[in-house]
């Protein structure tokens, strides 16, 4: 038997991602490739999936969210007329969202099973990077929070903040020459000499001590608690942010309480209302220049009446409204 594992490689190599045969919204598609992978048009936004979960330490499934995401999405759909969006209208919020927004979805980021972390997180790296070199911004749809670590590794040098808004902090120790995992993935991304500031919104729970505690990287992490998030509002959030900073702001669906997001891995009590996590997303895109954005950790097989996903999605549409209002797009 023979077979030529240089040739398998060298053809993914030339790909990036692959159609996810449904669209977000239906909004046009453009894959990437890793050499000439010009869009045939501008767009302002685009969505990326990563369906990679080998970083979940007990409970697999958020690799099924991109898909998900777009499945539910198809209820609304992109109105497309002379390269513009005519934009959804939000009844909860009397609010018209996107107007005028050109977006596209970049398919799935595509690995086979055998390859190493290290390889994937590789292709998760380039098409990011494929996105940010279009002038786009790259909206990724995870996957377990581990894929959060290519995706501001793909700033290299260039200075970045990064917002964590997490009911955890993912900051368990971290194995030498290890990739890592959902646990401490904010401890790698924190050792990158280009992160020049982490806030993390959201925590909350009882954590052993030492893990807490433990480490340099942790103090330099700027904490507003779910709980001084209710008593200090959005004047905390706003005052944490620097202005001169570009920021990739991740949400962790977990952020959310499980009884409005059940849909994800590791659920915890005493969360955020999907609406404070809307207006907390506001605040800082309002305030804060945006570069990138992820939306990880829902888990679709335990997401009864996929509420965690329409959660997500209709926290990213309110994200990136308020964003393109902020002039941060295009
Ligand atoms: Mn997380």
């Amino acid at each position: 038997m023979s077979y030529s594992l240089e040739e398998g490689l060298e053809y993914m190599e030339g790909d990036l991602t692959i159609s996810s045969q449904m669209p977000l919204c239906g909004m046009p598609e453009q894959l990437l490739k890793v050499v000439d992978h010009k869009f045939d048009r501008k767009y302002d936004i685009s969505f990326l999936g990563v369906p990679y979960d080998y970083g979940s330490i007990r409970i697999q499934g958020s690799a099924t969210a991109p898909d998900k995401l777009r499945e539910i999405s198809q209820r609304y759909q992109y109105d497309d007329q002379d390269n513009k969006t005519l934009g959804w209208f939000d009844l909860d919020s009397d609010t018209h969202l996107l107007e005028g927004v050109r977006m596209c979805d970049c398919g799935n980021v595509w690995w086979l099973p055998g390859e190493s972390p290290k390889q994937i997180f590789g292709r998760i790296e380039k098409s990011v990077a494929a996105i940010k070199s279009e002038g786009s911004l790259p909206v990724i749809m995870g996957g377990d929070h581990s894929i959060t670590y290519p995706c501001i590794h793909s700033y290299g040098k260039t200075a970045i903040g990064v917002i964590w808004i997490d009911a955890h902090a993912d900051f368990k120790y971290l194995p030498k020459d290890t990739a890592p995992n959902h646990a401490n993935v904010l401890r790698a991304i924190s050792k990158l000499p280009n992160v020049k500031e982490i806030i993390w919104i959201g925590g909350r729970g009882i954590v052993s001590y030492s893990n807490f505690k433990e480490g340099d990287e942790f103090r330099t992490i700027k904490m507003i608690s779910q709980k001084r998030l209710i008593s200090e509002g959005m004047k905390g959030v706003e005052a944490l942010i620097s202005n001169d900073l570009h920021y990739h702001i991740s949400i962790d669906v977990d952020v959310i309480d499980p009884n409005y997001a059940p849909g994800t891995g590791t659920p915890l009590i005493n969360g955020m209302k999907p609406d404070e996590l809307i207006s907390t997303l506001k605040t800082i895109a309002s305030k804060c220049k945006l570069a990138s954005c992820d939306i990880v950790e829902i888990n679709p097989a335990f997401d009864d009446t996929d509420r965690t996903a329409q959660h997500a999605l209709r926290a990213a549409f309110h994200l990136l409204d308020e964003a393109s209002h902020s002039a941060h797009l295009g």
